[in-house]
Order: structure tokens, then sequence, then C-alpha cells
């Protein structure tokens, strides 16, 4: 995997990159190696928040010495750096659920037809944990009742956003403890952005404390208030079929790409594609039918819910558009590289932007508005119809596709545990109890074209499985996984290690679980919450035998969910080079000083060996600390057989040290 020469692990992806070489068609993966980060941005020693630099924090004993025209010293700099990225990526996420939230309310009033309340049962349970009374009151009114709770979140001026009581008590008194309880998601992010100006917060634990305030309104806000929105509206996942890579475009079919993040208009176009009419008017334009796609987490939102194929992650949108296949490419917000539109051009693909707030040179501009969702869904799928005469036949044409399974949803994972009534987390708070499982990692973030993209996340999720570890991915982390064909039961029986494998065969899962999209790493954290709930383990998510890696992230967003992680109380291991890394003073904060507060920690390192290294340490010590059985690898599995539930629960009853323990 460290052959540097490739510059995407995925066989597809490079087979298409080569082919763009020959073709002289410019990639992420060709600027990537032209632009060479500045090393002093890049270790976050510049500072650019007033117009009297930037100051560059630099030369010998720089921690001690250095200082900006203001006195500035370099882990001030540093630390605001790294707050303004939690900010940036809080109001990325939370702003997608404020406009979940406005649907909800559209759907709830009755103003918009197209959408309707698809799981009563989610809702219903979400308004038990906002503690609406549901008694009497019709569906809609609940739902009402549920957007306007979760609006009030966003505008908070004082207490605490509404989700912080469904994490474990322990872990909700730490955050009270330490002042990172966030009120509301926009008072902190404005805070966040006024303390790291010119001349406010200069101390750095202070101003990464609040950093941690904004990033739980993040995590326990707006991440889990758009999965909780979109389960409602759009159903929440359960196991699905689907396939992944570039294979999944049709020559004889018109092809549309929903790539971008929010699930409402790309719902629509799943609708929209299956009418018989837009069927017939395809074909009246020579083609076999419609086959829709998806990119990035849009992908992900529709492959968990209806088994949507997806081209891939992040660096694979470029790469898309060069098999030549896209009719069009619809996109909304975030993680859209510009270069797709200018790229469009050069074939016949034609590229939509679709949300107010963002447009993009050179692309067409087709406005979403949740009241005439169909409509415009409809004016889209048309639009790709007719496009489809166009097509050219240059293009690299790929037609590498691997199947695979998502749909882990928390309410599933729970249902296949036991059932419809007596789901729970006890067997797998038990199989990590005996040893079967030695831990589990949330494997996510973006793929990242400096390194062989995806290469890392492939690299880690066979070693972690090999070692027994049970992988919960997301985002572009799945992507990656998803497109290398990790994500079937057969991995379980090639790459898994026996304990690990024997888990997987009883409940019938893959060791590695698609859990969604990167808004979705809410669902880790209340897995989290019930396995703390369920018993046996530690009585909060801090001291998990579990932790988080992000190995190719490259979005501020990362940043924000790596810090609510790390507030929950989950180590946190992202590779690459530290934004922070110029200095030790925000490195000890973020990693010793953290772990104490709240058993969470963010490190950031680029050897992937090391990164195995540290995450199997961070485990075993939770396991040590837990009086778990320390975790042999090889002990389980020897003699195969597969076992029902009762089985399994009186063997591992029998196996269980730690009774009484906490
Ligand atoms: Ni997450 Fe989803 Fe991918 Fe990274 Fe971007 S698509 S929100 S930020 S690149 S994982």
């Amino acid at each position: 995997m460290a052959d540097k020469i490739l510059k995407s692990a995925n066989e597809a992806a490079e087979k298409i990159v080569e082919w763009a070489e020959e073709h002289h068609f410019e990639t992420c993966f060709d600027r990537a190696q032209r632009l060479k980060p500045c090393p002093i941005g890049e270790s976050g020693a510049c500072c650019r928040v007033c117009h009297m630099g930037p100051c560059r924090l630099v030369g010998q004993d720089a921690e001690e010495k250095a200082r900006g025209i203001c006195g500035a010293t370099l882990p001030t700099v540093a630390a605001r750096n790294l707050v303004r990225m939690i900010a940036a990526g809080t109001a990325a996420h939370s702003d997608h659920a404020r406009d979940m939230a406005f649907t909800l309310l559209a759907v709830a009033e009755g103003e918009t037809k197209d959408f309707e309340i698809k799981d009563v049962k989610k809702l219903y349970r979400v308004a038990g944990y906002l503690g609406i009374d549901i008694e009497g009151k019709s569906v809609n009114t609940v739902a009402r009742e549920v957007a306007l709770k979760f609006l009030e979140d966003f505008g908070r001026q004082k207490g605490r956003i509404n989700y912080l009581k469904r994490a474990p008590k322990k872990t909700q008194e730490r955050w009270e403890k330490w002042g990172v309880a966030p009120r509301g998601i926009d008072r902190e992010v404005v805070e966040a952005m006024h303390r790291t100006s010119i001349g406010v917060d200069h101390d750095p634990d202070h101003l990464l404390t609040h950093g941690l305030r904004t990033a739980l309104a993040d995590g326990w806000g707006g991440c889990m208030i758009s999965t909780d929105i979109s389960d409602i509206l759009f159903g929440t996942p359960k196991p699905v079929k689907a396939e992944a890579s570039f294979g999944i475009f049709k020559e004889d079919e018109v092809n549309i790409v929903v790539h971008g993040h929010e699930p409402s208009l790309a719902e629509m176009i799943v609708d929209v594609v299956s009418e018989p009419e837009m069927i017939e008017y395809a074909k009246s334009k020579g083609a076999k039918g419609i086959n829709l796609g998806g990119m990035c987490c849009t992908a992900n939102e529709v492959l968990m819910r209806h088994g949507i194929p997806t081209a891939g992650g992040f660096t694979n949108q470029e790469l898309g558009i060069m098999t030549g296949l896209v009719d069009v490419i619809t996109v909304d917000v975030q993680c859209i590289m510009p270069a797709i539109a200018e790229l469009s051009k050069k074939f016949h693909t034609k590229v939509i932007t679709t949300s107010e707030k963002a447009k993009m040179p050179g692309a067409i501009h087709i406005e979403y508005d949740e009241h005439r969702a169909k409509e415009i869904a409809r004016e889209i799928v048309k639009l790709a119809i007719d496009n489809f005469p166009n097509r050219k036949t240059e293009g690299s044409h790929i037609t590498d596709k691997f199947p695979l399974i998502c749909g882990f949803s928390h309410e599933y994972i729970e249902y296949m545990q036991g059932g419809r009534f007596r789901g729970s987390f006890r067997p797998l708070n038990d199989a990590i109890i005996a040893g079967r499982i030695r831990g589990v990692v949330g494997l996510a973030g973006c793929d990242n074209p400096r390194v062989p993209s995806t290469g890392i996340h492939k690299y880690l999720a066979t070693e972690l499985i090999k070692n027994d570890v049970l992988v919960v991915s997301t985002g572009c982390g799945s992507a990656a996984c998803g497109t290398a064909g990790y994500l079937t039961p057969e991995m379980a029986l090639e790459h898994a290690g026996p304990g690990l494998r024997e888990v997987c065969e009883a409940i019938g899962i893959p060791p590695i679980l698609h859990v969604g999209a990167c808004v979705d790493n809410s669902r880790i954290l209340t897995i989290l919450s019930a396995m703390a709930a369920e018993g046996g383990l530690s009585d909060e998510i801090g001291g998990m035998p579990g932790v988080g890696i992000a190995p190719e992230w490259m979005s501020e967003k990362a940043i924000a969910i790596g810090c609510y992680f790390a507030a929950s109380g989950v180590p946190v291991i992202f590779g690459g080079e530290s934004p922070v890394g110029s200095s030790e003073e925000v490195t000890r904060i973020m990693t010793e000083v953290w772990y104490e507060r709240f058993k969470g920690a963010l490190h950031f390192e680029p050897d992937p060996e090391k990164i195995l290294e540290l995450t199997y340490k961070y485990i075993d010590s939770a396991r040590e600390a837990l009086k778990l059985r320390k975790y042999e690898p090889g002990r389980f599995g020897v003699e195969r057989k597969l076992m029902s539930m009762a089985d399994r629960r009186k063997l591992e009853s029998a196996a269980r040290p730690h009774e009484g323990v906490k």
C-alpha cells in the first residue's frame, strides 16, 4: 500500500487517472503533486486573523519566543487556527441540519406534498428523546413539535442543546465539569469566531475548551439532528445490497449522479427516475432506461436507504466525469470540487448546482426548493435525458464494480442483536467482554489525493479486522471500503480474525459496518451510549475499548467530528501532518489534557503502522482498565460452529471475569 507511484490505491480509479494522463486531463492528483503545502501554514504557525500580518511564527524556540505583531504566541495562534476549523466544520453540518429541520416543518405544516413522514416509529422515538408528549396528537402535530424543538437548538442563547441528555450521565457530568456543554449551535459557532478574532481569547487551553464546546454542538446537535430528521422523513436504514465503483454507470442508459450532502432532492430524484413517463421519455431518446448513482455523502444517504449504487468518495468526482458516461451530475453543498465544472466542458456532462447557498461558474443552476421538490427533480432528470444523445464515445469507460451491504443504523444494529422485542447491545458487549471482539474502531473521514487515495483506509480496514477489531465506517471511509469490495460478509470469512469472524457469522453481518454519511457519525455516538447503558463495559463513553480513525482527512468538518468524539471520550487518530504540529503546547492539550478530562484525545499521525500501534494501545489499555480478559489473538474460532444466540449467551456469561467491575 505504500507504493508512492500510485495516485489512487483503487484500481479502477488508478486506471482512469492513467487514461487522464494519456489524454492530458488534469486531476486533483496532479494538482496535489504540483502544489506542495506551505509548511508554516500546514503546521498552524501562520496567523492571518488581522491585516498587520500574516505573521509567521517560526524560528528557533518558536514555541517560547516567536510573537506576532500583536504579541500572540505560537500556541495561541495554533489553537486559534484549530478552533476556526472546528467552527467551520460545525457550521457546515449544522446548516445542513437546519435545512432538514425546515423541511420537516414544511412537511408537518402541509406546505409540501412531495415528502411524507416515512418512519413514524422513529418520529415517536425522537419525540421521546425530546420530551414531547405524543398522546392523542396527530403524526403531523408531533412532527411539527419535533421540528420546532430542533430549531430551538440553533438559536438558543442559554441552557443546553436538547440531545446532550442522550449521552451517558457520567459523560454529561464531565462536560459540565469542564465547561464544554454547548448552549446553542449558532451561539457556539459565533463565539468561536469572536474569540479567535484579533485581540480576544489568548489562552490556548481556554480557546481549545471552547473549540470542544463548539464541536459538541456539531456532534450532539447538527449531526444528530440531520441523521434523525433524515430517518424520520426518508426511513431509518436497514441492510440493503448495492454496488460500488465506476462500473455502476451504464453505457446504454441515462446516467445521473447525485453528489454533495443534503438528501432531500436526491430522495426526490430516486422517486422520479422510476416514473414510467420518465423511462418512456428516456427510451424516446435512445436510452434503455435511467440509471442513478451517487458520489460522496449524498451517495451514502441514498445508498443506505435505497441501495442506489455509489461511484465512490471525494477523489472520485473528476474521475466519474472522465468515464464519459455521466449525463448529469447534481451538486448541492460541501466537498464539491469546483474543478468539475471546467472539466465537464470537455465531456458532454452537465453539472447542475442546486443549493441557494452554492453556485459554480460554468455550471447550470436549478435551485432546489422543498415546496416544489418533485417538479425540480423532474426538470433535472429531463435535462439528463435530453443530454444522453450528446454523449461522445471518448471517455475511459471503466466497468469494474463490487457488491456491498450497507444500512447499519443504530436501530438496526440493536434489532439484529435480539429481534424486534428483545433488541439490545448485549451480544456486542458480551463479545467484547469475552475478547472475541478486541474493540471497535470508527473508520471515517475523507479520501485524500495527497496519499495514494483510499489506500490507508484499505490497509487499516484489513489489518483491524484481522486483529478482531469490529469496524464501523462512515462517509468517504465507507466509500473507500465499498469501492474496494470490502463491505461484504465474505470479507469476514476471508480476512477477519477468528473471534470477530465467529461473531459476524453468528449475527450474519460483515466485519465492516457501513453506518452512513459523515453526519451519521452521530450514530456511532448513540451506539457507544447504548453500549455504556447496556452494562459490563464502561458506564460512560470514555474508557470504552474504541478508537476513531480518519486516516486521509482533509475537510474542516472532519476536525469538528474528531473533536466531538474526543470530548465525548473517544481517542481519535487522524492521518497526515498535524494542522497544529508547530505547537507542542497545543499538541499536549489535545492529547494529555483532553485525555485526563474526557478520556478522549486527538492525535495526528502520518504513519499508518503507527496509527495501528496507537489504536491497539488504546484498546488494550481500556480492556485492562475495565478488567476484561486480555485479548489473545487466535483464542477463539478454533472449533468453528454457528451458534444460536442462546448458546452464545450461555458461553459468554460463563466467561465474564469483569462481573461487578465498572
Ligand atoms: Ni465527510 Fe462527506 Fe467525504 Fe470528507 Fe467530504 S464527502 S461529509 S468531508 S470528503 S468524508
